[in-house]
C-alpha cells in the first residue's frame, strides 16, 4: 500500500467504527483470486469460455435455443468451481458476519449482510470455515448456547443463485448438486473437446434426455442461476438492507448490471458512506465512492482490516 493508501485507510476505519448497517456488495472480482488460473470475470475481458462470450451463455433465450451448449458451459464453470478455494478476501468478509469480530473495527455494529452476484459458493464456504475455527474445541460444538450468536443469521444473500444448484424448468424443485459431471454425457462432451480447437463454433450435440433432469419429475433440469431478464433473488430483503445500510463497501464488481450496481448510489444518496475496492475501478464507480482502494481486494482488504 502507498502512503496515501494508508492515511486513507485509517480515514475508511473511522468511518466504519461508526457505522451501524453495514453491508458489503460483491461481484466477481472477490473471486478472482481463487483458483489457480482465476475464475473468470464477466465484463472486464476475461469473460470468453471458447470464442463465446459467457454474457451471452448466461440467458434464458441461449438456453431455450440451444441447452446442450449452455449445460456444456456451465458444466466446465462448475469444475472450475469446484478446483476453487475461498480467498483472503472472502475470509475478511466472513468474519464481518461474526458480531464478536465485527464489533473490533465496528463497535456500533447493529447489523451485517453480503449482497454478493457471485454464484460460486465461496463466500458460504469461507463462512462455514470461520464457523468452524471457532467451534471446534468448544464443548457442544457448532450448538454453542452462548447468549451472543456465533454468526449474524441469513447475513449472506446470493442474488443471481448458486452454481451448483439444479432447478427443474417444470416444477422448479431445486436442489445442490456438486457431483461432477452431472451426466455421462457431459463427461464425454468436455474430454472430446480437448481434440477440438474450434469447439465453440462446433459444438457437440448433447440430446436433451441426457443433460440434467429433475429428480422429482425428469423434467429437463437447469443451473439454478439468475440469467437476464430473470428477477433476481431476495429483492424485497436487499432493499430493506439498502435502505438502511450506512456503511456500503462494494469490491470487485464492474457495477455494470442491475439491480446491483444501484446499491451503493441508493445508500450514499441517503447519508451513508461507500468504500469501493476494486483492481480497475471505472471513473463513475470512483466519483461515487467516499474511500477508494485501487488494486486486487485479496491483498487490500486483509491490510486494511485486519
Ligand atoms: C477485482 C479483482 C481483484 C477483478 N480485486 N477487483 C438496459 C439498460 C439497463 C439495464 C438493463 C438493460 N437491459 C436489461 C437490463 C437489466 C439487466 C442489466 O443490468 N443488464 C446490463 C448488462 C445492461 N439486469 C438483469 O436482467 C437482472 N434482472 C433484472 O433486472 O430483473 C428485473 C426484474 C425485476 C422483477 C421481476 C422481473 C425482473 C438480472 C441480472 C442477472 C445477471 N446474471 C449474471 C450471470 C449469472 C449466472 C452465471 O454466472 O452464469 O450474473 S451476468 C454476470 O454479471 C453475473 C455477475 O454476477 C454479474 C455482475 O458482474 P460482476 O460481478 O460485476 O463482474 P465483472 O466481470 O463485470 O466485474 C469484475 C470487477 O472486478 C471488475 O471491475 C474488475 O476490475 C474487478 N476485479 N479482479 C478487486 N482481484
Ligand atoms: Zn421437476
Amino acid at each position: 500500500m502507498t502512503m496515501s493508501t494508508v492515511e486513507h485507510a485509517g480515514a475508511f476505519r473511522d468511518a466504519l467504527r461508526s457505522s451501524k448497517h453495514i453491508v458489503v456488495i460483491a461481484g466477481a472480482g472477490l473471486s478472482a483470486a481463487s483458483a489457480s488460473k482465476g475464475i473468470p470475470t464477466y465484463h472486464d475481458g476475461g469473460g470468453l469460455w471458447r470464442t463465446l462470450d459467457a454474457t451471452a451463455l448466461a440467458s434464458p433465450e441461449a438456453f431455450r435455443e440451444n441447452p446442450s451448449l449452455v449445460w456444456q458451459f456451465y458444466h466446465y464453470r462448475r469444475n472450475k468451481a469446484l478446483e476453487a478455494k475461498p480467498n483472503a478476501a472472502h475470509g475478511v468478509v466472513a468474519k464481518m458476519s461474526v458480531p464478536q469480530y465485527l464489533e473490533t473495527v465496528a463497535p456500533g455494529a447493529q447489523s451485517f449482510h453480503l449482497i454478493t452476484q457471485n454464484i460460486d459458493r465461496l463466500s458460504a464456504d469461507a463462512l462455514q470455515a470461520v464457523v468452524r475455527s471457532m467451534t471446534s474445541g468448544l464443548p457442544n460444538s457448532g450448538q454453542s448456547t452462548r447468549a451472543k450468536p456465533i454468526v449474524y443469521k441469513n447475513s449472506i444473500l446470493e442474488m443471481h443463485g448458486r452454481l451448483f444448484d439444479l432447478q427443474c424448468t417444470q416444477c422448479k424443485y431445486c436442489v445442490e448438486d456438486r457431483s461432477t459431471p452431472l451426466t455421462p454425457a457431459l463427461g464425454v462432451a468436455d474430454a472430446d473437446l480437448l481434440t477440438y480447437q474450434d469447439a465453440g463454433t462446433k459444438p457437440i450435440n448433447i440430446p436433451e434426455e441426457q443433460l440434467p433432469r429433475c429428480a422429482k419429475c425428469g423434467a429437463l433440469a437447469r443451473p439454478g442461476v439468475v440469467w437476464f431478464n430473470e428477477r433476481p433473488l431476495y429483492l424485497d430483503e436487499i432493499n430493506s438492507i439498502v435502505y438502511k445500510a450506512d456503511m456500503c463497501l462494494v469490491i470487485g464488481t464492474s457495477s455494470q448490471v442491475r439491480p446491483a450496481s444501484t446499491y451503493a448510489y441508493r445508500v450514499r444518496r441517503r447519508g451513508g458512506k461507500v468504500a469501493l475496492f476494486n483492481m480497475d475501478p471505472s471513473e463513475k464507480d470512483i466519483a461515487g465512492a467516499d474511500f477508494v482502494f485501487k488494486g486486487p481486494c485479496e491483498v487490500l482488504l486483509p491490510a486494511i482490516l485486519p
